[in-house]
């Protein structure tokens, strides 16, 4: 037997497995062999450095290492860690404690070697079938990749056409203002003739009115001072302003002297002149007709018969004047022939009231004032609306919509996804919601924030959750190949998380990477 056969017998005592490529004892990984090289001394130091125990010491079933590294093969250490090669699936690391337990935990069947248990290798399989998958996933990765190039070209169209609708806006907006000077001034022009018209027309019409007015007033004071006149003498004195219980002025249920004469401006009494022209003016409004009714005790000084001078005297007695109580306001039953008659002079006083029509002439300014008027509106409401239309494209313009734009594609676009209690939308770089699947308000989740990093959004500002922050959404993206919201959850309280994929996400960079499927043996 030559050194190195002698070797190889030393270390299959040890349960070392020897290939052709790399010498390792059992359950230690390729990227760890060199750690449990043997050295000259023969001896292996644990991996934390705790101690150095002689290498047969290694996988001898006993745990010599306070981290486990010199049980790599058995489940002697409580902490040891046993590696699954898998040659032809993915490598694994288990804990020791399961290395012939009994259960095939590795696809090769290499943690139980003692034989308590026939395991099947699989890992052929397995690995066909995770390499199907990777496959599969690269597959709709450049897929993805592929209309993402389709979206930034899309993006960049759509760009250059909204860069291009502002040029545009801006030419006819300033076109707009040359042409609304113009139209300003012809309005102004055109208003100078129709308001001099209408003014000469209303005030005509104006005085008309006043003048009506004041016949009417004063038929109406002659018809006061003439019920008002008691006795008939010409006058309107104290006395006969007293049963006018609407001269309280204090409110105690009659009309004393003082407030009489207060009403006749000091008068003990006036004339039918001094009435009109002074009195009337002030108790109009409150005056009421006197009509009869049951006595009632209205005493004005005591007269005396005429005597040869034909004016009253006062008499030692009082005398009754005339019952009379004042005319029942509106709404009474009380002389209904009076109150038509009230009605028919009111309806013909509106009708009186009512300015007549525009001659021909200032109608025919009116009508062409109101062409300039309208010429003008329509331009300025233009003017406005092109302003609205290019705020609207600089705000699309001006967001960010990712590596090379290709999410410009999302917006204007919604997306929903329902769980069992709400629909939640999401449309991009504008706003998301939730909807309660029984019907009733949507919530708004927030409004289009930022990018927190080049895969996830943040809305936010939304409705206030009662005691608690303005809701808000972290929106995590990841390439798919199609735009779809695939999940919406709620971490904490009113704080929201939706799931999101798209073709967009399908950069380079996030292809998946093949899983290692280990060749090592
Ligand atoms: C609503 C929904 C929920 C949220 C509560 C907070 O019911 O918006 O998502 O947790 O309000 O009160």
């Amino acid at each position: 037997m030559d050194e190195y056969m002698y070797f190889v017998c030393f270390l299959l005592v040890l349960g070392v497995r020897v290939n052709a490529e790399i010498e390792r004892p059992r359950g230690v990984s390729i990227s760890m062999a060199s750690k449990y090289e043997p050295n000259d001394k023969q001896t292996f130091q644990c991996l934390d450095g705790s101690a150095q125990i002689p290498y047969e010491h290694l996988n001898d079933d006993y745990c010599d290492c306070a981290d486990g590294s010199d049980e790599p093969g058995t489940s002697a250490c409580t902490n040891g860690r046993f590696h699954c090669t898998n040659a032809g699936y993915t490598p694994k690391n288990i804990q020791s404690s399961r290395v012939n337990d009994g259960v095939c935990d590795c696809c090769d069947g290499s943690d139980e070697y003692e034989g308590k248990i026939e395991c099947v290798n699989n890992c052929k399989e397995l690995g066909k079938k995770l390499r199907e998958e990777q496959d599969e996933k690269r597959r709709l990765h450049e897929e993805g990749f592929k209309k993402r190039e389709g979206f930034i070209a899309e993006a960049s169209t759509l760009m250059e056409g909204k860069k291009l609708k502002i040029k545009e806006l801006e030419t006819e907006k300033a076109e707009i203002q040359e042409k609304l000077k113009e139209l300003e001034a012809r309005k102004t022009e055109a208003e100078g003739p129709e308001k001099e018209a209408k003014d000469k027309h209303e005030q005509a019409w104006k005085e008309q009115k006043d003048a009506r007015e004041k016949e009417r007033q004063a038929g109406k004071a002659r018809e006061a001072f003439d019920d008002l006149d008691l006795n008939k003498d010409g006058f309107v004195d104290v006395f006969e302003i007293i049963p006018h219980l609407e001269f309280d002025i204090d409110s105690n249920g009659i009309v004393s002297e003082e407030e009489a004469k207060e009403h006749l401006e000091d008068h003990e009494k006036v004339d039918y002149e001094e009435f009109s022209s002074k009195i009337w003016g002030n108790i109009h409004s409150i005056y009421k007709k006197l009509v009869p009714d049951e006595p009632q005790q209205v005493t004005p000084p005591p007269v005396e018969p005429q005597g040869d001078t034909g004016v009253p005297v006062p008499t030692e007695e009082p005398q009754a004047t005339p019952h009379l109580t004042p005319l029942p306001d509106e709404g009474d039953d009380f002389d209904d022939e009076d109150d038509e008659d009230d009605d028919d002079d009111e309806e013909e006083s509106a009708e009186e009231d009512k300015m007549p029509e525009y001659d021909e002439e200032t109608k025919a300014l009116i009508a062409a004032a109101d062409e300039a008027r309208k010429n003008y509106e329509e331009a300025d409401k233009r003017s406005r609306d092109i302003d609205g239309e290019i705020t609207t494209l600089t705000s699309y313009l001006n967001t960010d919509y990712g590596k090379d734009q290709a999410y410009a594609v999302l917006r204007d676009n919604c997306y929903e996804y329902t769980d069992r209690e709400y629909t939640y939308k999401l449309c991009p770089f504008s706003t998301a919601s939730q909807r309660p699947k029984s019907g009733g308000h949507e919530t708004n989740l927030g409004r289009w924030g930022r990018w927190e990093n080049d895969k996830t959004q943040v809305y936010d500002h939304g409705q206030n959750c009662w005691n608690g922050p303005d809701r808000s959404v972290k929106i995590h993206i990841t390439c798919g190949p199609d735009h779809q919201l695939t999940n919406a959850y709620e971490p904490s309280r009113c704080e929201y998380a939706f799931d999101f994929i798209t073709p967009c996400a399908c950069d380079q960079h996030s292809q998946p990477q093949v899983k290692n499927l280990h060749e090592e043996l």
